[in-house]
């Protein structure tokens, strides 16, 4: 209670923020940014969402929380727009199951991408396996209704949920990101390589983009390459990091 509690004063006292992690396409350009929201908080210093995402959700608080991500996320994207050198990144958002399953998803996307400015074509929302099995009629129409205004869809953490590949193919997705979880142990672990082999396939037999998260190493971001994955996210190239850093990094990139 004492969290929660912590977490509507945090809302209501602006004490949230946006980290963010480049998205690289073949090791050298960055492509994107992944936004990931943190908690500064002034009694405990910054709070990883691991710790309060999970009480968000139960409490409801996702909801505005998420809100205020998006509308943050593509604020920023629409002032990119405005700069030669940042004009072409896009913003992947993390989008929860709760949010998600909102009768008004879709307006309240549209809504935030209208007042911001923000160009849908350069807004891509990440979804998990696990909120787009029940109902999946209903989960293709809201991702057909953006998609139609050009937002894009990449399905994060693929390959750690139920994915059953015959309504894979019927989800209008644009990319699979390899989970980290596979990319750790990939040069030692031949069950992890060769489900990253196989995630790889599918998406290209899907026609779909494939990135690969959690890459910290340049040998593994050979041995992704080698299986015909070329983009990455990961520590090798940028930590999730505070606005003026990102675009610090992007100026010596
Ligand atoms: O950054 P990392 O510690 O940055 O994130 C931990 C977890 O929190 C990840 O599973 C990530 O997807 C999730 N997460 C980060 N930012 C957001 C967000 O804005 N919304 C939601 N729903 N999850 C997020
Ligand atoms: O679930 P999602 O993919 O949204 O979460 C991304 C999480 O992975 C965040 O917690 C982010 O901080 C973390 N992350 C990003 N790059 C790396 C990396 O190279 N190594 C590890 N261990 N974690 C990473
Ligand atoms: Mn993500
Ligand atoms: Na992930």
């Amino acid at each position: 209670a004492v969290l929660e509690n912590g977490l509507r004063e945090a809302l209501e006292q602006n004490q949230f923020l946006l980290h963010y992690q480049a998205q690289m396409v073949g090791g050298r350009q960055i492509t994107g940014v992944e936004a990931l929201v943190r908690w500064r908080d002034p009694r405990r210093g910054m709070v990883s969402p691991v710790e309060f995402i999970p009480l968000a959700e139960e409490t409801g608080l996702i909801l505005s929380l998420g809100q205020w991500v998006l509308e943050t996320a593509c604020t920023q994207l629409a002032r990119w727009a405005t700069r030669a050198e940042m004009e072409h990144l896009t913003v992947a958002v993390n989008v929860s199951a709760n949010q998600f399953q909102q009768g008004d998803f879709v307006e309240q996307v549209l809504a935030v991408l209208e007042r911001t400015g923000a160009n849908p074509n350069r807004l891509k929302l990440e979804l998990t396996e696990s909120m787009l099995i029940s109902n999946v009629e209903g989960v293709i129409a809201k991702m057909s209704a953006l998609k139609g205004r050009g937002v894009c869809f990449s399905l994060d953490d693929f390959g750690t949920g139920y994915s059953s590949l015959s309504y894979l193919k019927r989800l209008p997705l644009d990319q699979l990101k390899i989970d980290q979880g596979f990319v750790r142990d990939i040069l030692i672990d031949s069950n992890d390589a060769a489900i990253a082999k196989m995630v790889i396939a599918l998406a290209e037999s899907l026609g779909l983009s494939v990135i690969a998260e959690g890459v910290e190493t340049e040998a593994q971001r050979d041995f992704l390459a080698g299986l015909g994955c070329h983009a990455y996210q990961g520590y090798l190239f940028c930590k999730p990091l505070p606005l003026e850093e990102f675009e610090a990094f992007l100026q010596r990139a």
